[in-house]
């Protein structure tokens, strides 16, 4: 029996490698980015130029111009988006490259209004720096040296003539366009092309052109395969039930089959013969998967991928193939109307997921310019601190396809905005012709990434506007009755017509939600601090002068954005200043916050919470410790809110320069202090507590899939260490979910309260699960000791660790080592006395034990 079984493998393998297709290599792909030239069209400037690249970092590389976020150059260089910019290169046809049937240039990205001529013929005039342009270049490419020719117009004059055909402008604060010496005239609605250019309130205004994304040459014969999609119908962990739907793109028509493999095992899930004719042909192949591998988000369990191989084989020859990696998941938003309003919930393979995460924005204000490494790092920053969601945000870029990539393989799933933000937009039917194909580009490009869980289709328009009535945030005003009408309908085609459409259309079952924030589905359901359903953006802090303690009031049930700003740290600040710049409101310092509130904010609630030091480094330091204090009393409350609220994203994960912003890891991609606090707070299983109505209320928060039956250990310590009081509890913590372990109206029995500190640890069979600590009254009304510190640094297993202790409790405990990379895999932490606490340190320099400094709130004045 066994020999026959040998056997019959054995033949099986063979037919199999007998009638294996050979590859005929039929597709030539070439990137053209060398020998590139720039020239200003009506002036003199001209140089080398680099593809992809922008304008500016072109001009910066030449020496043409000094660095623009150093000091405050940009505004010297507001000159450049007002001209035209032409771009050329020369590329090379081999024979047979163009003996080939079909010769095209694929560009990935153009910004933005770009003729492009090839040898002298023009064939293209793009107008969206977010579409895919591909142009037939068959009938003009020649053996031999051909010339590649890009007209720039500059998106500023374009922005401006249209404004005037409009007769009305539109409104958009971020706009900048005072610094871009264009008064009122706000232009960047009129231009498919990244908002944030025009500058944000965390960003300046670089109003950028050129190849910002790679050309392709691409020349075949008779047929290839444009486009896979693995649709995903049905999946469980018994099956999963799929689709390969596959556009061909033929010249001719011709049979021959396609072939449907797993790259891991090499095996063949589905084949199906076809007829091709000449176009686009779509096909589709169901197959199935027994007992897959699922993609789970990260905390959950592996974000399994499975590359799936597709070959068009004609005469047993493979003509065309794609690679498609994807993770097999069900994900869901669950809208179920409950007692309080309605959820408002992602669903993971069946398993409703806290969503844990911030919003993210473009990683540099001249995009081509950010590196693989700069991705890697954004995603493992979300990783590291415990994320599983990042927000994409409607006023920067639909991300390269690294960046999914990434955040499919380490489980971070993605809410993506269309790209619209807080404008109203004009409604020309080309324009709006326009928006489609970015849509539909844009959904077909990333529609395979199982980290996409949401596509929203803008950000805080439908607020902004507040749709029928006098609302949102007075745009109205300014506009008649019948414009109003106009920009109502407007908003209503692309939000709720042509976005919903393509994602209904070019996807199978993927969420689509109008507007970041929202209380319903419906236009007319706008959200505000008190919904209880949809999502929230929640200014009370910060915009609205609310306390920190607020958080704990507006409970969301999905808390899509909040937030609180802080200043980079003193390196960073270093990077775009001179000595002479040191002081807040300093001219450059103040080029570098954008929000026109910010300082005051920032001093107004550190005035609340703690002491506004005399010196300038120390404020950049207790700055950031302000906004780690404040933003992790929302990421408590939030996921205290448990089940109530399922989700919390901060603003904002990242910046695109060296600035003052609400981001938690600054332009350099260093951690600020909430950076460490995010990575507490959203641990899989924490301890939270805040005084209600004169209690102390604890809970136990879990995102775990089990119970967990331990103990809570309360002890109440003076800060030099005294124990005053021990409390150990039995503790249920209830799985996904957030539980109130204890509620006490006395536990400080008469002690002073600004004299001590309650060590909260959630035990479980004697194992320390997690563990908090709380203050009972505000940081700056706390009667700390100076404390003294030992540390050294020690060596194991090959990793390098600081080893920290201090004889006093000790706040916002601050290792820095100036001028140098180490990373503390923790700081800006607190300190109990005697408590040794070992660090891991990465990058370590072994000059760095005589080079440390550590600071601490208390040494601060
Ligand atoms: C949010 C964002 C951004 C802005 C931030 C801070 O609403 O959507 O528009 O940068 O607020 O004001």
């Amino acid at each position: 029996m066994i020999r026959h079984l040998t056997q019959l493998v054995l033949l099986m393998t063979l037919f199999y490698s007998c009638s294996q297709p050979s590859d005929s290599h039929n597709l030539v792909t070439k990137e053209i980015n060398t020998n590139w030239n720039y020239r200003q069209v009506d002036g003199e400037l001209s140089g080398k130029a680099t593809v992809p690249g922008t304008i500016h970092t072109d001009l910066l590389k030449e020496g043409k111009i000094e660095d623009p976020f150093y000091r405050t150059n940009e505004k010297e260089q507001q000159w450049i988006d007002k001209e035209d910019w032409e771009y050329s290169c020369t590329f090379n046809l081999s024979d047979e490259e163009i003996s080939k049937e079909n010769l095209i240039l694929d560009f990935k990205g153009l910004d933005t209004y770009a003729d492009v001529y090839v040898n002298d013929q023009l064939l293209l005039q793009a107008d969206n720096m977010f579409r895919e342009w591909e142009v037939d270049i068959r009938e003009i490419a020649k053996t031999g040296e051909n010339q590649l020719r890009i007209y720039f117009h500059s998106p500023i004059q374009k922005g401006l003539e249209l404004l005037e055909k409009q007769g009305y402008g539109f409104p958009a604060n971020n706009d900048q366009s005072e610094n871009g010496e264009l008064g009122d005239k706000k232009v960047s609605v009129f231009t498919r092309k990244a908002g944030y250019h025009y500058g944000w309130d965390w960003g300046p205004r670089f109003v950028t052109s050129g190849l910002w994304r790679p050309v392709y040459l691409k020349a075949w014969d008779s047929a290839r395969i444009k486009d896979t999609y693995i649709q995903q119908n049905n999946i469980s962990e018994a099956k999963a039930e799929l689709i390969a739907a596959i556009t061909v793109d033929a010249s001719a028509t011709l049979s021959g089959k396609l072939i449907v493999l797993d790259k891991e095992s090499g095996k063949q899930l589905a084949q199906k013969s076809v007829e091709i004719t000449s176009g686009n042909n779509n096909i589709e192949i169901p197959f199935s998967i027994v007992q897959p591998k699922l993609w789970w988000s990260s905390g959950l369990g592996e974000a399994h991928l499975y590359t799936f191989q597709t070959q068009l084989v004609v005469d047993n020859k493979i003509i065309s193939n794609t690679e498609i990696s994807t993770g097999l998941r069900e994900l869901k938003v669950i809208r179920e109307k409950d007692a309080e309003g309605e959820s408002f919930v992602f669903q993971l393979n069946g398993v409703k997921v806290f969503a844990k995460g911030a919003n993210y924005i473009p990683n540099d204000n001249f995009l081509p310019r950010v590196t693989h490494e700069q991705y890697e790092k954004v995603v493992a920053d979300a990783v590291n601190s415990n994320m599983n969601m990042l927000r994409v945000w409607g006023g920067g870029i639909y991300e390269n396809n690294e960046f999914y990539d990434l955040c499919d393989k380490n489980g971070i799933m993605i809410w993506q905005d269309f790209m619209f933000a807080c404008s109203m937009y004009p409604g020309q039917p080309e324009f709006l012709a326009n928006i489609k194909q970015e849509a539909i580009d844009n959904v077909v490009r990333l529609r395979n990434h199982p980290s996409i869980a949401l596509w929203c289709g803008n950000n805080e328009i439908n607020t902004a506007w507040s749709y029928g009535t006098n609302g949102g945030w007075g745009w109205k005003q300014q506009y008649t009755d019948d414009q109003v009408e106009t920009l109502q309908q407007t908003y209503v085609s692309i939000f709720h017509e042509i976005l919903p459409n393509v994602v209904q259309d070019y996807t199978v079952n993927d969420f689509y939600w109008p507007s970041s924030p929202q209380a319903g589905y419906d236009v007319e359901q706008h959200a505000g601090y008190e919904s209880t359903s949809g999502d929230m953006h929640y200014w009370g802090v910060w915009h609205g002068l609310h306390r920190f303690e607020d958080f704990e009031k507006y409970r969301a049930r999905f808390m899509s954005e909040y937030g609180f700003q802080s200043f980079p740290d003193f390196e960073t600040v270093q990077t775009y200043t001179l000595p002479e710049d040191y002081d807040i409101e300093s001219e450059v310092m103040a080029a570098h916050q954008r929000s026109g509130i910010g300082n005051l904010r920032i001093r107004e609630y550190m005035s609340w919470y703690f002491n506004i030091p005399s010196n300038f480094e120390d404020e950049l330091y207790m700055g950031q410790v302000l906004q780690a204090y404040g933003m992790r009393m929302g990421m408590e409350a939030h996921r205290r809110a448990m089940p109530f609220c399922m989700g919390t994203l901060f603003w904002q994960i990242n910046d695109c320069w060296p600035v003052a912003s609400w981001s938690s890891t600054d332009y350099y991609h260093k951690w600020k202090a909430m950076q460490y606090a995010t990575k507490r707070a959203y641990e899989k299983t924490i301890l939270s507590a805040y005084i209600n109505d004169g209690a102390i209320n604890i809970y136990g928060i879990s995102d775990e899939l089990k119970d967990l039956n331990g103990e809570l250990k309360l002890q109440v310590l003076k800060f030099d260490g005294t124990l005053l009081d021990e409390k150990i509890i039995t503790a249920s913590v209830l799985k996904n979910t957030s539980t109130k372990l204890f509620e006490s109206k006395d536990m400080l029995a008469g002690w002073d309260a600004s004299e001590l500190v309650l060590n909260m640890q959630l035990l479980s069979a004697d194992t320390l699960i997690t563990e908090n600590l709380f203050y009972f009254v505000l940081p700056k009304d706390l009667k700390l000791a100076s404390p003294s510190f030992k540390h050294q640094f020690i060596e194991k297993d090959g990793k390098n660790y600081i080893e920290i202790e201090s004889d006093q409790v000790a706040r916002y405990v601050y290792l820095n080592v100036p001028g140098q990379n180490e990373f503390f895999a923790d700081n800006y932490f607190d300190l109990l006395p005697n408590q040794k606490r070992s660090i891991e340190v990465t990058d370590f320099d072994p000059q760095i034990s005589s080079n440390i400094e550590i600071k601490h709130l208390q040494m601060i004045k």
